[in-house]
């Protein structure tokens, strides 16, 4: 969508209304009300985010980093925003950046979304052209500069601090917090990071207003808006669809995806991405949002449900889902570095029929010791939640990977570096 066709349909006048008639405090008691919560995976509420920035005419440089480098496993609702509406992304970084005052923008994209750099980047210049960025925005003696930010196609960069280390031109390895990015991100400076869902409500909250956004959830949830859920799997029509925020799963996947293909059935699910445990068909019920998600046992993450069909070995599955995550661990803590790739290792035993019930009882023990708390980040917590809740509920799949007592196999010894 053009500037043109963007500004036919009410675009730009949230930002033009807010830099006119608000003062950067009203913009940020408004998305505080609303009860936006940040839709990248964790839910941290956008207004409370905010506040921790400092204000005031002392305050100095500040940045504003929307975090497009989407590459959690099936998710790809940022990717539709940002082709679709560049627009709409552009002006929420502006309410945004007028709410904290920031200095500068980038919006940091995975390098492999080509069509998203084209478009936000041609949707840059038209925006640059009508006098939207730059210096003293629309008279106001606000200056904001945005530009658009390629990285190079690795999952920690989303996770927000390596990316500002990425983004300094760093490795991209994840630094202990505190301190927060709101108190010392990029170069040492108050950086928010928000993502692309997050940031494209926000003209829509400018224009209607807190109540109206917390109605989109038509009392589903206590959370505001709505939220683009997703499903893939063997279902019907799979896809992202924009629904009341607290949607159950069970209309998600029964209505708009269809249901499953016709000779499969449900055998259990992820509920948003890869770095979540997996929930079974009796918790279809529950509320898609995140403190109902969260008190079932795992979380809703990004939104994008994994539908498992009954033919799916769970083995195979999480091995998949592990050697992704090996893969794309940063290699700073140790725990992560080397025990996911351990994990790769006993889990490809077992796929294979020459496990142990040692590999069984090491795994386990490895879904603590990669647990919260034990590393910088939430990479390797994120990537035991697959694991922790297959072995829960589906055991007996990893038992009949155990090669019979006697044989060789038995006897190996899989070790770290074996
Ligand atoms: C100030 C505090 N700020 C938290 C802020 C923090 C950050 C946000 C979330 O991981 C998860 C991860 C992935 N004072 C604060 C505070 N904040 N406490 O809130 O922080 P946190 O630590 O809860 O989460 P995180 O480390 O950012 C995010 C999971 O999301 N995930 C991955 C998604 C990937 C994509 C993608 O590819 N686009 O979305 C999906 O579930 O595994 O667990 O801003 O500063 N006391």
């Amino acid at each position: 969508m053009d500037i043109a066709a963007y500004e036919a349909s009410g675009g730009y006048l949230a930002v033009r209304n807010a830099i006119r008639d608000l003062q950067p405090a009203d913009v940020q008691a408004k998305v505080k009300d609303s009860n936006l919560r940040g839709r990248g995976g964790a839910g941290f509420p956008t207004g409370i985010k905010w506040g921790l920035v400092p204000m005031g005419p002392d305050a100095g440089t500040k940045y504003l980093v929307c975090n497009a480098d989407e590459m959690e496993p099936n998710t790809f609702k940022d990717r539709l925003l940002m082709e679709g509406v560049p627009h709409q992304l552009i002006e929420g970084m502006l309410v945004a950046g007028y709410a904290i005052q920031a200095t500068t923008g980038y919006i940091f994209l995975r390098g492999e979304y080509v069509k998203s750099a084209e478009r936000l980047n041609a949707a840059l210049a038209e925006a640059r052209a009508a006098g939207l960025l730059g210096k003293n925005i629309l008279g106001s003696g606000w200056s904001f500069e945005l530009s658009v930010h390629t990285g190079a196609g690795r999952y920690i960069c989303g996770e927000e601090t390596a990316l500002i280390n990425s983004l300094e031109g760093r490795r991209a390895n994840p630094r202990a917090k505190p301190p927060f990015p709101q108190i010392a991100g990029a170069w040492g400076r108050p950086t928010v990071v928000n993502n692309v869902e997050s940031l494209s409500n926000l003209p829509h909250i400018i224009n209607n207003g807190a109540e109206w956004f917390k109605g989109l959830s038509q009392g589903k949830s206590k959370d505001g808006g709505t939220k683009l859920y997703g499903c893939s799997g063997r279902v019907k029509r799979g896809g992202i669809y924009e629904l009341p925020i607290g949607t159950s799963a069970r209309e998600i996947i029964e209505e708009h995806a269809g249901g499953m293909r016709d000779g499969y059935t449900l055998k259990c699910w992820l509920p948003g991405g890869a770095s979540t445990d997996f929930l079974m068909p009796e918790h279809l019920d529950l509320p898609m949002d995140f403190d109902s998600i969260s008190k079932a046992g795992s979380r809703m993450g990004t939104g994008l449900i994994m539908a498992v069909d009954q033919t799916a070995n769970m083995v195979s599955l999480v091995r998949n889902l592990e050697e992704f995550f090996a893969r794309e661990s940063c290699g700073w803590c140790t725990p992560c570095r080397d025990g996911l790739p351990w994990s790769v290792k006993m889990l490809i035993a077992l796929e294979e029929g020459r496990g142990r019930m040692e590999d069984i009882e090491q795994l386990t023990k490895l879904t603590k010791a990669l647990g919260p708390g034990r590393t910088f980040c939430a990479h390797a917590p994120g990537a035991m939640e697959p694991l922790q809740s297959a072995l829960k509920f589906f055991r007996a799949e990893f038992e009949a990977g155990v090669a019979p007592a006697g044989t060789a196999d038995a006897d190996a010894n899989i070790g770290l570096t074996g």
